[in-house]
């Protein structure tokens, strides 16, 4: 049996993933345009909560006002048809030529300039329609060759930036928090704030770092060799888990953007534990969109990208399911104590003590057994294999 997504669990899609017409280096598009409004009624029918955008997915580039007016109306007229929310809106600061050496970090500083300029159009938007994130995709923020950028230079500028913004934000009373999403490449051979890690370095510079967290996505991070769960894990730890994209990969290659679950599914499968069960006792530890960003294979017709949005949704629910099961194992907790686990979480000093005390103390070193320990044997051979079954449902 498979579960039906509902509207609680707040799962949302990008206006961009269904309606991706599938467009890539090598090949035209395969999909006609797809309608927002045709999205944001398929997407509330299948179960979703909430819908994301680009100002130009929702309005073309270069619309003049009167189109941009009508088109908005429409979009909202299908918003309060379905009841669907939009939690998150973003910027294009990619797909026009204009940007080929960046928005904010580009070296023309008319081109920086008219980015930023974008950006607050559309922060109005995402404010009236009563967004609470908004994202920062810095795709074209990078280079391909290391005389061209002055990287320090352009980390000033992509700091002046976001500074700036988080003041008109709080200027106009807007409450959006923003949200920076890392990529290590693609489109430009290396982009700047490549990982969840150098983006909450980079946060910390901000004039006004409470309000900018991260937008990890799957794919992204696994690009860069790096372990989801464990960047997801550091951004929770540094409370700056704003919003996440969903979405699946399969090793260090070009950006696949697969359905949820469909790359790594032991990484999903930990990911999904994570977020539903890694808070304090066992209740969830991000409470925000379960944001889907990923793109229906180019082989499919518009059968193909509503299986595959209904997918990502299905999928996210049944590792869910089995995250629950693996947690209420009772053979899963006696494994996970053996393991000592839960030992980690007790602190390594005792209260009140320094390093007087631990000098003083002849069992930490002196005495310590260390011949035991070193021969202590974890079982997290046994513990992982519990974890397999429990997600291939054999438990
Ligand atoms: C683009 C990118 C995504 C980002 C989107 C937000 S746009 O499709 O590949 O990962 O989340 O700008
Ligand atoms: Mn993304
Ligand atoms: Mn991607």
């Amino acid at each position: 049996m498979t579960p039906t997504p509902a509207r609680e669990d707040h799962f949302s899609f990008g206006l961009w993933t269904v309606g991706w017409q599938a467009r890539d280096p090598f090949g035209d598009p395969t999909r006609p345009a797809l309608d927002p409004v045709e999205a944001v009624h398929r997407l509330a029918e299948l179960g979703a909560w909430g819908v994301t955008f680009h100002d130009d997915d929702l309005v073309a580039f270069g619309s003049d006002e009167g189109t941009r007016e009508k088109q908005i109306t429409r979009f909202r007229e299908a918003l309060d048809e379905t009841g669907m929310v939009v939690p998150m809106v973003t910027t294009n600061l990619f797909t026009h030529p204009v940007f080929k050496d960046g928005g904010f970090t580009s070296n023309d500083r008319g081109v920086r300039r008219y980015a930023i300029r974008k950006v607050m159009r559309n922060l109005e938007l995402a404010a009236e329609l009563g967004a609470s994130t908004y994202v920062f995709w810095g795709g074209r923020e990078g280079s391909e060759t290391d005389s061209a950028k002055d990287v320090r230079a352009a980390l000033s500028r992509y700091k002046e930036a976001m500074d700036l913004l988080c003041e008109f934000v709080l200027d106009r009373g807007y409450g959006l928090r923003f949200a920076i999403e890392p990529k290590p490449n693609e489109p430009r051979g290396d982009i700047l704030l490549p990982t969840v890690g150098s983006a909450l370095a980079f946060i910390t510079s901000l004039e006004h770092s409470e309000m900018v967290g991260v937008n990890p996505e799957v794919g992204h991070e696994q690009m860069a060799g790096m372990n989801f769960v464990h960047s997801i894990s550091q951004a929770l730890w540094q409370e700056k888990l704003f919003h996440i994209d969903l979405n699946g990969q399969r090793g260090p290659k070009f950006d696949q953007d697969l359905i949820f679950g469909h790359g790594d599914l032991l990484s999903a499968f930990f990911l999904v534990d994570l977020l539903e069960n890694g808070g304090p006792s066992g209740a969830p530890a991000y409470d925000g969109p379960r944001h889907f960003d990923y793109k229906p294979l180019r082989t499919e017709g518009i059968d193909g990208v509503w299986a595959s949005a209904r997918a990502n949704m299905v999928t996210y629910l049944l590792l869910k399911e089995r995250a629950a099961a693996f947690r209420a194992d009772p053979e899963v907790q006696a494994a996970l104590t053996a393991s000592k686990v839960g030992e980690l979480a007790v602190p390594t000093l005792d209260e009140g003590e320094g390093y007087q005390q631990l000098l003083a103390d002849r069992s930490a070193f002196e005495d310590f057994d260390l011949e035991a320990a070193a021969g202590f044997s974890y079982g997290f051979v046994h513990l992982d294999q519990l974890a397999v079954e429990h997600a291939l449902g054999a438990r």
